[in-house]
């Protein structure tokens, strides 16, 4: 439906729209045809694969082993895709879902240049009325919301952003084209999407200055091609993988080691870890060491000075390398970021890191940053290139740049102005037949992302099919199961001491308010047991939502 349309007086035009074109809607499209629903999907981008359609920074790429990062549900698709790294980077990515695009035929489905802005409750009709930011309306029974936890940029709050003279970009808005060989370029944030940008131009620009605030823990990588003996070997073994993934709290391959650290010696622990590390296991160290680990403190620090002894090994200079070490957090309590080279970067020449705790940044100026040095004075810093990897406002960005309006004209926004609150993470009360296939306190948000939305796409899906059949119009969460879910999730969430650091997990770090506080945004309590949650309500009738 175009701008220039009639517009329709009448009652819903479709069944189903889906918001996003990721991984996600992606997926749930393809099951909602299967089904036979009338489906329709619009995306604010040109073009589909969220995420890794707007990503293009150089060295983008994903820490999930790549064979377990895609979908699962066609043999056919398995067998006829091949990963060529283990880790694959941002265009291998993007290819794969163009392919399972164009081999389901999905894309004729998709409205891009499409960007939500409003989406408002129609009580005398139970339906949707959305709008799209060119003024185009979609009337539909049932939203799903799949804007993805990351698709909402956030920029320092210091004065003279967006003036400088130069080019000034955020990792997630790379520039078409920029080449950065020769610039003397600063990245502000040491993130995974900082460590990746900064491994991997180093080595190609004159200058390059890293402005860091809080250190980030990091572990090797361990990419490498995929030979075609390993490819063959994987499709054989997909069965395998798909399962044991199930099996893993985040849908990993790797699953926490039954064994405590305390039940091995010291030596042992340290042998076990230097062998992890050395062999690019970096994954495994935070998701697959011994099982006390990423929940005691004591074990957890023991963890930490053995990866802050590798750091120190690693970077020449000690001052250097103190300053990369996170004071503020222990190994695995923000996620840590996959690297290869990161530290190694910091023996360069060319490269300078500015601990910006200590000179804190005074301003973006035409020519540069002015930083206030902790000695007295200012510091300008000249470049031809500003990159900002500093993060999104995560998990609810997508959702506050939408005007959802529910029922007696609430606001969403409104109603989680002091955090988030759904029930199971799939709908929150007030929003009829909005469905949340991937947001707040949804087990797909910390999960290895295929494998998470496949557990909510296909809940959705059979929920879908059993709206059909029941003639269900109006689907609603209870207040009282929202309340239920939201105390689960802090008590669960508490168990881990991933829950008490200072990152997006836990609404922190979303440049809006640097003291913000903490919010219950993602439910850590691991894929099976979310899974086995969601699965609950279908073989219960739906206890916790009033259907009509
Ligand atoms: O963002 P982040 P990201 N002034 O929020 C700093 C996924 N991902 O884009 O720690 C100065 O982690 C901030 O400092 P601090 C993955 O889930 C995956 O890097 O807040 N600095 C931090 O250093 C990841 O967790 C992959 O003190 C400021 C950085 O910017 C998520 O995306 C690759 C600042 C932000 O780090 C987000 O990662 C890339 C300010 N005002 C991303 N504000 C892979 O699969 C923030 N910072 C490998």
């Amino acid at each position: 439906m175009g701008s220039t349309d009639p517009i329709p007086s009448e009652g819903p035009e479709i069944d189903y729209l889906i918001i996003g074109a990721g991984v996600c809607g992606l997926y749930q499209l393809h099951q909602l045809l299967e089904i036979g629903a009338s489906v329709r999907v619009v995306d604010a981008n040109a073009g589909l694969g969220g995420t890794w359609f707007n990503n293009r920074y150089p060295g983008c790429r994903f820490d999930s082993e790549s064979y377990t990062y895609q979908y699962s549900f066609s043999r056919e698709l398995l067998d006829e895709w091949t990963w060529k790294e283990r880790f694959a980077a941002q265009g291998e990515t993007l290819s794969y879902l163009q392919h399972v695009a164009e081999r389901f035929d999905l894309e004729r489905h998709i409205t891009f240049d499409a960007r939500v802005v409003r989406a408002e409750w129609v009580e005398d009709g139970w339906f949707w009325r959305v709008q799209l930011a060119d003024g185009t309306e979609i009337r539909t029974r049932f939203v799903l919301g799949a804007m993805g936890l990351l698709s909402v940029p956030t920029y320092p709050r210091v004065a003279g952003v967006g003036s400088f003279g130069g080019v000034e970009t955020h990792t997630f808005d790379w520039p078409e084209g920029l080449d950065v060989t020769g610039k003397r370029v600063i990245v502000i944030g040491t993130g995974a999407s900082g460590v990746q940008v900064i491994t991997d131009i180093a080595d190609k620009v004159a200058q390059l200055t890293v402005l860091q605030r809080d250190a980030n823990w990091t572990a090797p990588l361990g990419n490498g091609p995929i030979t075609d003996d390993e490819m063959a070997r994987l499709r054989t073994s997909y069965d395998e993988i798909f399962a044991w993934c199930r099996e893993t709290p985040a849908g990993f391959i790797h699953r926490p080691d039954r064994t405590l650290s305390t039940d091995v010696t010291r030596e042992e622990r340290w042998a076990h870890w230097e062998d992890l590390y050395a062999n690019g296991q970096g994954a495994a160290m935070s998701m697959g060491n011994y099982r006390d680990t990423m929940m005691e403190v004591e074990p957890n620090r023991e963890l930490s000075e053995f990866v802050a002894g590798k750091i120190r090994e690693r970077v020449q200079d000690p001052a250097v390398a103190d300053i990369l070490i996170p004071k503020d957090h222990g190994f695995g309590n923000k996620r840590v970021a996959g690297e290869s080279g990161f530290y190694e970067v910091f023996n360069r020449p060319n490269v300078e890191l500015v601990d910006i705790m200590a000179n804190p940044i005074d301003e973006v100026t035409p020519s540069g940053i002015r930083l206030l040095l902790e000695e007295g004075g200012t510091r300008d810093l000249e470049a031809d290139v500003i990159v900002y990897a500093t993060g999104f406002d995560a998990v609810t960005g997508a959702f506050d740049r939408i005007e959802f309006v529910g029922v007696d004209g609430v606001r969403l926004k409104e109603q989680w102005k002091d955090g988030p609150e759904t029930c199971i993470g799939v709908q929150v009360s007030g929003f009829p037949n909005l469905f949340i296939l991937v947001g707040p306190q949804s087990g797909a948000a910390t999960a290895n992302f295929p494998r998470g939305i496949e557990d909510v796409v296909n809940w959705m899906t059979e929920t879908a099919r059993q709206i059909e059949r029941n003639g269900i119009g109006r689907f609603e969460a209870r207040r009282e199961a929202e309340v239920e879910w939201v105390q689960h999730v802090r008590e669960i969430n508490s168990l881990l001491l991933l829950a008490h650091s200072k990152s997006w997990f836990n609404g922190h770090n979303i440049n809006l308010d640097r003291e913000d506080k903490p919010r219950v945004m993602v439910y850590l309590g691991g894929a099976p047991r979310y899974r086995k949650r969601l699965a609950q309500e279908i073989e219960n009738g739906y206890p916790s939502f009033r259907l009509a």
